[in-house]
Parts: C-alpha cells; structure tokens; sequence
C-alpha cells in the first residue's frame, strides 16, 4: 500500500506548493500521507537545517554534504521507513537527489562518492516517483523574494545552471521514476500534471477514483 513519492527541481520550481496540493489530494482519496522536507524533517533535521542556511559564514562543501546526509539519514530512519512501513503514502520536499544536483553537479564535489554516500543514508530507500519540477534558473530566482534567499540560494547563476543541468542528467538517467514537468506553466497546470501522475500511482496501490 505504500507510496514514496519526492519533489525536486531549483529555487522557487513550486515545489513546497505542488507537494501541499497533492498531499491534500491524496487525503481527499483516503489515503494516509505525511508531507515531510529536507533538510529539516525531524527535530535533529530541524537542527541540521539551522546550522546549513544560519548566517553567511562560508561552509566547506564537504562539511555541507555530510549535514544533508545526516539529515537524510535521520529522516529516513525516523520517519519516511516507518511510514512506509505502515502503508502510508510519503510525499518528501527534496531528497537525495537534491544531494547529487546541488552538491555534486553544482559545488563539484565526487559523484560516484556522493551516490554511495546517498545509498547509506538512504539504507536503500528509493522514491517509487520523483516529479521534477522544471523551471528557468530566471523564473525560479525570480519567484522567491531575495530577502529570503538561504546561503544557497545566494550562489551565483553559474551554480544554480549547473544545478538545473544536474538535474536534467538525473531525469534522463532514471526515465521511469524520474518525470519531468514544465514548471513555466501557471500552476494549476503544473499541479494537474502532477497529480495525473501521483493519481495513476494511488490507483495502482488500491486508491481508485478521479479528479
Ligand atoms: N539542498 C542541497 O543543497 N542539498 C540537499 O541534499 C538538499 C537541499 C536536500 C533549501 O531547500 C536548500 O537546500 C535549497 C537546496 C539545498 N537551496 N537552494 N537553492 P528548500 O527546499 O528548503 O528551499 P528551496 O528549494 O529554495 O524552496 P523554495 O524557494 O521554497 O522553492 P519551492 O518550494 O520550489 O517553491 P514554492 O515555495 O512552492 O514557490 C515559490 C513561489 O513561487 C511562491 O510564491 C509560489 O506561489 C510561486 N509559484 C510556484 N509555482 C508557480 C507557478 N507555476 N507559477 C507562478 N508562481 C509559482
């Protein structure tokens, strides 16, 4: 009965927004969800995420890797097994994907080592669905008022294209779990197409219905 089901993409894509929606969705179909995030979805996450985004000291990027690691790994054991375990549909704001974009394809640090770091955390939890909400650098940044920016999302254009690219490398590399949305559009439509996909899923696990 279980679903885990992940939103990705760059500052501002909607994402916090299109999981909310499909959180209520599913609630609507009967199904038990619990909305989760990362960094941030356990009280040492809430930590975790305070000492990444607190201030603008600089912060090596391995030193920042390991905090959403750990994050991850607490989240996983805490929260997103346990609710699987007891069938619950997991919607998660970012997961290790985000990991692999950000800290790899945008800091530059080691893929390969990054993907086994992941696996650890993650005790080999995978997403059965991954919507990556695709949006232009420009449109993202422009949606989210600078004054809220967090340390990363003050990097410079450069990094958030080669976050973007990271991105799109993953949704080619994993076709089936991976599935991209036009995240431009206005966003009714961005969470139609969302829901179309959440929608087919629930059904497969006993959640019929429309709408
Ligand atoms: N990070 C990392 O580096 N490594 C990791 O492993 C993980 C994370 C897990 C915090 O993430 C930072 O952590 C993030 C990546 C890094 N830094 N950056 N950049 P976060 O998820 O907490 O913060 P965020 O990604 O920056 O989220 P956000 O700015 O809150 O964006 P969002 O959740 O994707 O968007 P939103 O809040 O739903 O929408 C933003 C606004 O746009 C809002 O006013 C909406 O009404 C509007 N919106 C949304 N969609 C539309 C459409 N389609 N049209 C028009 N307006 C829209």
């Amino acid at each position: 009965m279980a679903l885990f089901i992940t939103l990705e993409g760059g500052e501002g894509s909607g994402k916090t927004t299109v999981a909310t929606s499909l959180a209520d969705r599913a609630r609507e179909r009967g199904a038990e969800v619990v909305l989760t995030r990362e960094p941030g979805g356990t009280p040492l996450g809430a930590a975790i995420r305070e000492s990444l985004f607190r201030g603008d000291e600089p912060m090596g990027g391995w030193t920042e890797a390991f905090l959403f690691l750990a994050d991850r790994a607490e989240h996983v054991e805490r929260v997103i097994r346990p609710s699987l375990a007891r069938g619950a549909v997991v919607i998660c704001d970012r997961f290790a994907d985000s990991t692999i974009a950000y800290q790899a394809y945008g800091r530059g640090l080691d893929l390969d080592l990054l993907q086994q770091l992941n696996r650890v955390a993650t005790g080999g939890a995978t997403p059965n669905l991954t919507l990556l909400l695709d949006v232009p650098v420009a449109i993202g940044l422009a949606r989210t008022r600078q004054e809220t920016f967090d340390r990363i999302g003050q990097e410079t254009t450069d990094f958030h294209n080669r976050v973007y690219e990271g991105f799109g490398r993953l949704a080619i590399a994993e076709p089936d779990r991976i599935k991209s949305i036009d995240a431009a559009q206005p966003l009714d439509a961005v969470v139609a197409e969302a829901w179309e996909l959440v929608a087919a899923r629930l059904a497969r696990i006993g959640f019929p219905g429309r709408g």
